[in-house]
C-alpha cells in the first residue's frame, strides 16, 4: 500500500443511479392502490409505449425481466431451437450462456481490434449448414459494423440478434442502433445507465414477433392455453416504476458522464501506451455506459494488471471487463472455435482492457485525479 491512497473511499467502477425516493413512494402509492404487482400492470405498459416511442424509433418492443432472461426468449421468438449461433468471446457470459441456455451451441468468431465487436471479415469461414443466427454485441456501446453483418446474414439465410445489453440510446446517423437485425437486447441492470434494478426489452423488426414474445415470457400463454414451452420472463410493476423515473433522471446522469469522457479524453489522450475509444463517425449519440481503455505495455512501460493492482493500492477499483475470454471459460474451452491460436486478437485485447470508474458519483476533480495516478504509473 501507499503510504496514503489518494482516494479516502472507495471508487468502484459502477453506481446506480439512485431515483428520488419520494417520487418512488409516490409511484408505489399508485401501485398499492391499483392492487396489481405485476403480469403486464399499468407501469408495465407505460413503460413499455414510452420507450417504444421516445427511444426505439417505434420498433415492437417487450420488457423483459433482465437482458440474459431477455436474449433465451429472443431465440425462441425466432424459432430458432436447434443448431450453431456465431458470436464473439469478448462479452460478459451471458450472451454464451444464453445461446447454450436455449438449446443451442456458440461458434466463437475472432474480434476486430480496433472495435472489439465481432470481425465481420470472420464470420462467413465459421458458417456452416447448422448455423441458424449471429448473435453479435455492441460492446461497450460500439456499434457492430450493422450493415454488413445484414448482407452476410442476408446471403446465408441467417436471423442476427443484437445483444445490445450496453447500447441503450446509441444512435447511428440518427436512428437507434435498436433498429438492426432481427431483435435487440438491451440491459436494464442497476448498473447501467438507464435501469429498473434488474430488466431489460427485446426490439423487434417485426410487430407479430413482439405478440409472440409477449406469450413466450409468460409461460406460453395466450388466452388461458398455453401454446408455448415459455418462460417466467416479465418484468414487474415496482421495476416499471423505477423505470418510469429513469427515463427522466437519466439525462443528467448522461450529461455528467459526458462531461467526465471529456476529461478522460483530454487528460489520457496524451500518455503513450494508453489507448482510448475512439468515436467512430456514424454514431450520432453515444450509449454512455462504460469508458475502456487499453494498456500497450510496450510503451506504457507497464502492463495492463499492473495499472490494475496500483489503481486499488489508491482505492480505485478499475475491472478487467472482459477477462478472461468467455472462449477461455471452462465450458467453453474445449470447444474448436474457442482455440487460442483461433482468437488470437480477442486473447490479446482481453490482456489489455481496463475499464475505469465511469458513473454521476465520479466529480471532475475524481476523473482528474484517476488521469494523473494512471500517467504517474507510467514507465520511461
Ligand atoms: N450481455 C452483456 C454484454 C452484458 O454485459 C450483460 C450484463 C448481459 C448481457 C446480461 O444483462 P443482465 O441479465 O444483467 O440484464 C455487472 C452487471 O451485473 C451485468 O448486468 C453487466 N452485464 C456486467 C458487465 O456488469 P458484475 O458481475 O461485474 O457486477 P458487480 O456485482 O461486480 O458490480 C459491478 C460494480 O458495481 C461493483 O464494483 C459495485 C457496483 N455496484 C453494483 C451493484 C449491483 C453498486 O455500487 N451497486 C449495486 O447495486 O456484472
Amino acid at each position: 500500500m501507499p503510504n496514503r491512497p489518494s482516494f479516502e473511499n472507495p471508487v468502484v467502477i459502477a453506481k446506480p443511479v439512485l431515483v428520488d425516493l419520494d417520487d418512488f413512494k409516490g409511484e408505489l402509492q399508485e401501485v398499492w392502490k391499483s392492487g396489481w404487482l405485476t403480469n403486464n400492470g399499468y407501469k408495465h405498459q407505460e413503460l413499455e409505449a414510452r420507450l417504444q416511442a421516445e427511444i426505439f424509433d417505434g420498433f415492437p418492443t417487450s420488457l423483459v425481466s433482465n437482458a440474459t432472461i431477455g436474449l433465451i426468449v429472443a431465440f425462441k421468438t425466432l424459432g430458432i431451437t436447434s443448431g450453431e449461433v456465431i458470436t464473439t468471446p469478448f462479452t460478459f457470459p451471458a450472451t454464451p450462456h444464453s445461446i447454450t441456455w436455449a438449446g443451442l451451441k456458440p461458434v466463437f468468431c475472432d474480434i476486430d481490434p480496433d472495435s472489439m465487436n465481432i470481425d465481420v471479415k470472420k464470420i462467413e469461414s465459421l458458417i456452416t449448414a447448422d448455423t441458424k443466427a449471429i448473435l453479435a454485441v455492441h460492446v461497450f456501446g460500439r456499434a457492430c459494423e450493422v450493415e454488413k453483418i445484414a448482407e452476410i446474414a442476408r446471403k446465408h439465410d441467417l436471423k442476427v440478434i443484437y445483444d445490445a445489453a450496453h447500447a441503450f440510446e446509441l444512435e447511428l446517423n440518427g436512428k437507434s442502433v435498436a433498429c438492426y437485425g432481427d431483435a435487440s437486447v438491451f440491459s436494464f441492470h442497476a448498473t447501467k445507465l438507464f435501469h429498473t434494478v434488474e430488466g431489460g426489452a427485446i426490439v423487434f423488426k417485426d410487430k407479430h414477433l413482439k405478440e409472440k414474445c409477449d406469450i413466450v415470457k409468460n409461460f406460453g400463454i395466450k388466452n388461458e392455453e398455453v401454446i408455448e414451452c415459455g418462460i417466467n420472463g416479465k418484468m414487474n410493476e415496482l421495476q416499471a416504476s423505477i423505470g418510469l423515473l429513469m427515463l427522466t433522471e437519466k439525462d443528467i446522469e448522461r450529461n455528467h458522464r459526458a462531461m467526465i469522457e471529456g476529461i478522460f479524453h483530454d487528460r489520457l489522450g496524451g500518455v503513450d501506451g494508453v489507448i482510448l475509444p475512439r468515436k467512430s463517425g456514424d454514431v450520432t449519440k453515444e450509449s454512455l455506459q462504460y469508458f475502456v481503455i487499453r494498456i500497450n505495455a510496450a510503451q506504457f512501460g507497464f502492463s495492463r494488471d499492473y495499472v490494475h493492482e496500483n489503481l486499488k493500492k489508491h482505492n480505485v477499483f478499475s475491472r478487467k471487463y472482459f477477462y478472461p475470454l468467455c472462449s477461455n471459460a471452462k465450458f467453453y474451452r474445449d470447444f474448436f472455435s474457442a482455440k487460442e491460436e483461433r482468437l488470437p486478437i480477442a486473447n490479446d485485447v482481453a490482456d489489455r482492457v481496463l475499464a475505469l470508474p465511469f458513473h454521476g458519483g465520479i466529480s471532475p476533480d475524481d476523473a482528474e485525479r484517476i488521469c494523473d495516478l494512471i500517467s504517474s504509473f507510467k514507465g520511461n
